[in-house]
């Protein structure tokens, strides 16, 4: 899509263009209520401005569109295409990758209550598993910051591949 578009399209189109982004109906709402934008740097910058804003309950919203890492997203909406695209980069035939992360998956979800969240675009199963590890050594409130910072770059990713 272009950014005159999305600029131009009603306000209800135009969410739908971007809500595949984040499960999160407030940002892509008030998004939308900021148009017209005059570049699409400006565009993300108001997208990062609005995702620096998210807490912990945004967090927990967002994450019901985020598969676990090493487990493939279900059905065929575009949240679970652009997910499957996102970790293609785990090896899925890798036994002893997938065994070390469905462990970590579970610590982590023991320690801090909701699903290890991560940029998974770029990185490696090993690289993730690195991830996984060492942040379960993070304690609460560390944690939160950085799955929230992981939250804004998945959501940023998307918005910039959105206009492309
Ligand atoms: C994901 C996902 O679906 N895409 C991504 O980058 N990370 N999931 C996750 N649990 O981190």
């Amino acid at each position: 899509m272009t950014l005159e578009i999305f600029n131009q399209a009603a306000a209800g189109d135009a969410k739908a263009q971007i809500a595949h982004c984040v499960a999160l109906d407030d940002w892509a709402s008030v998004l939308v209520a900021k148009r017209p934008f005059q570049s699409q740097q400006a565009l993300l910058q108001a997208a990062d401005a609005l995702a620096r804003q998210w807490d912990e309950r945004a967090l927990n919203q967002a994450l019901s569109a985020h598969p676990r890492i090493g487990e493939k997203a279900q059905g065929e909406g575009k949240e679970a295409g652009l997910s499957r695209q996102e970790q293609g980069q785990v090896n899925a035939d890798d036994a002893a990758l997938k065994q070390a992360l469905q462990a970590g998956n579970i610590a982590y979800e023991q320690r801090f209550g909701r699903v290890f969240l991560i940029r998974a675009k770029g990185r490696s199963g090993e690289a993730i598993l690195a991830e996984l590890q060492r942040r379960l050594g993070n304690n609460a409130p560390q944690e939160l910051d950085e799955a929230l910072a992981q939250l804004r770059e998945i959501t940023l990713l998307r918005l910039q591949e959105t206009f492309q």
